[in-house]
């Protein structure tokens, strides 16, 4: 019997399951997968033969077998499920319903397992109760049946009559229970002297075969074996086996994996935005706060310029006075900052479970904002910032000045102008020259504290970017390999087994 293309097309699909069953499945799943899949290279056919006791069911065996290999007696004989191989197909004599309990019970217990239902149904017996009931769960259940009336008539036409009377009764209680009348006209119902066919073939009798029904019986037999069960029968079983033992077990566990992993991707992902949420409001406030804080010394400043005699010097080491005292308030500032936001770190590995990728932000030390004076130039915009840069241009010294531990490289034009403002102001009468300097004074100062103020704040986003910025890169770099292990792994296994799912069910 030649095996259907299709049943060849599905052990590619079993092979390829068997990697993932490896990788993916553990204990008793992996056991019942693996048992599957082994199963399916030694599997056969089984089509089992069902019916009351009596009926003829071990005839029917022989019959096929063209010898007496299974006992067959007056009364209950079969008392196991005994395997006949046929054609390389197994027939499995069960032991007849309405039999010993023990017996019936052996058959029921078999029936699930077996492919295909061969139903003898003894003439006379025809109206046995449970028969039909038995029947009509196998067909609801979409199981591959063909009944045989097993007959004592010396012809196929003398049991004409009796093939009638099943075929009538068999469509009445269909209805009765319900049943699709054309699921039912599929099932094949042959009429059959099994014991004369038997004696026909075991004595080589062609006219004996003839009358028994035996050459119409194994044409359609084989045929329904064929059609229903090499190709859908077989391969349904099949697939259903191995979604229920393989596909549904690698998907929950696939999907189980998805959904962790999936979650710890929303969990960093909201930590990332929370990160940049806090890096943009802190660097966002520095600024503010930097600029306030220079813009508290204008009055000093404007002092500094009023007072007479005042070296460029003295200015220069007043201002750095100034720029020192802002930069550690911001400094204290920003690292309590960071500290907080640390912590947030620390309670989001607690809470989620999900370990940070390296290290926590560094709040350790104070912040550097020694080289911030060194952006400090003329380059300011401004009406009054024009003048001034006009007077700078006159006096093109630099002066250096220091704040603690770092050399500043300060560019000096802003002192010496407020030094050449500072002499300018001091010959002060009432005159227009007097008011432009008052002017140029007031602009000096605002321009003096503004360039302080956008110093700091520049330097202060810079010190807020480099540490925060290390921690969210490395926490970018941690979901990346997150999602990319994922879609390698579960994820991309997942859609495997989907596929694998759809080529099964497209056989
Ligand atoms: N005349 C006649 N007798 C039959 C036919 N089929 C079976 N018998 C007889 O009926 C009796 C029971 O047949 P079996 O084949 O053992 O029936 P079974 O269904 O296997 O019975 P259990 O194994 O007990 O369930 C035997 O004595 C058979 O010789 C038939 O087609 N014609
Ligand atoms: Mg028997």
């Amino acid at each position: 019997m030649d095996i259907s293309n299709r049943i060849v097309r599905l052990y590619p699909l079993l092979a390829q399951s068997a990697r993932l069953t490896e990788r993916y499945l553990s204990g008793d799943t992996r056991q019942t997968a693996e048992a599957f899949l082994h199963s399916t290279e030694k599997e056969t056919v089984e089509v089992m033969l069902y019916g009351a006791y009596n009926a003829g069911k071990s005839t029917t065996i022989n019959m096929l077998l063209g010898r007496d290999e299974a006992k067959v007696q007056d009364r209950p004989t079969t008392d196991s499920i005994d395997p006949f191989d046929w054609n390389g197909i197994t027939l499995l004599d069960t032991p007849g319903l309405n039999a010993p309990i023990e017996h019936e019970e052996c058959t029921q217990n078999h029936l699930a397992k077996a492919d295909l239902v061969l139903l003898v149904i003894r003439d006379g017996d025809q109206d046995a109760a449970g028969v039909y009931d038995r029947l009509f769960t196998l067909i609801k259940n979409d199981r591959s049946v063909f009944i045989v009336l097993n007959h004592t008539e010396t012809s196929a036409e003398n049991a004409e009559p009796q093939l009638r009377r099943l075929n009538t009764l068999l469509v009445r209680k269909g209805a009765e229970a319900g049943l699709d009348i054309d699921r039912l006209g599929t099932i094949p119902v042959l009429a059959l002297n099994a014991e004369m066919a038997l004696f026909g073939r075991k004595q080589n009798e062609p006219d004996l075969l003839a009358a028994s029904g035996y050459n119409d019986f194994i044409d359609q037999f084989e045929r329904w074996l064929k059609d229903s069960t090499e190709v859908d029968t077989r391969l349904r079983r099949l697939c259903q086996r191995f979604e229920g033992a393989v596909l549904t077990p690698l998907t929950q566990t696939l999907e189980a994996q998805c959904a962790s992993v999936g979650s710890d991707v929303e969990k960093r992902s909201a930590l990332i935005g929370h990160l940049k949420e806090q890096k943009t409001r802190l660097i966002a406030q520095a600024r503010n706060k930097a600029i306030t804080l220079c813009n508290e010394y204008k009055g000093q400043i404007g002092t500094l310029i009023d007072t007479p005699n005042t070296t460029s010097a003295s200015i220069n080491a007043q201002l750095q006075v100034f720029m020192t005292d802002a930069s550690s308030t911001l400094s204290a500032w920003i690292q309590t900052e960071l500290t907080s936001i640390a912590a947030d770190l620390t309670i989001f590995t607690e809470t989620t479970g999900v370990s940070l990728s390296t290290q926590d932000v560094d709040t350790e030390g104070s912040f550097d904002f020694g080289t911030l004076l060194q952006t400090l130039d003329a380059g300011a915009a401004g009406k009054g910032v024009e003048i001034f840069n006009a007077l700078i241009d006159k006096i093109n010294k630099t002066v250096t000045f220091q704040i603690p531990k770092i050399p500043i490289a300060y560019v000096g034009p802003i002192l010496e102008a407020t030094k050449f403002l500072y002499g300018l102001y001091a010959s002060v009468r009432a005159n227009q020259a007097a008011q432009d300097a008052a002017i140029r004074k007031v602009q000096s100062i605002t321009t003096i504290a503004d360039k302080m103020g956008s110093a700091l704040a520049n330097h202060a986003e810079e010190v807020i970017r480099s540490h925060l910025d290390q921690q969210i890169t490395r926490e970018e770099q941690a979901l990346k390999d997150l999602t990319d292990a994922m879609q390698d792994g579960p994820q991309k296994d997942l859609i495997t087994v989907a596929t694998l799912r759809q080529k099964a069910a497209a056989l």
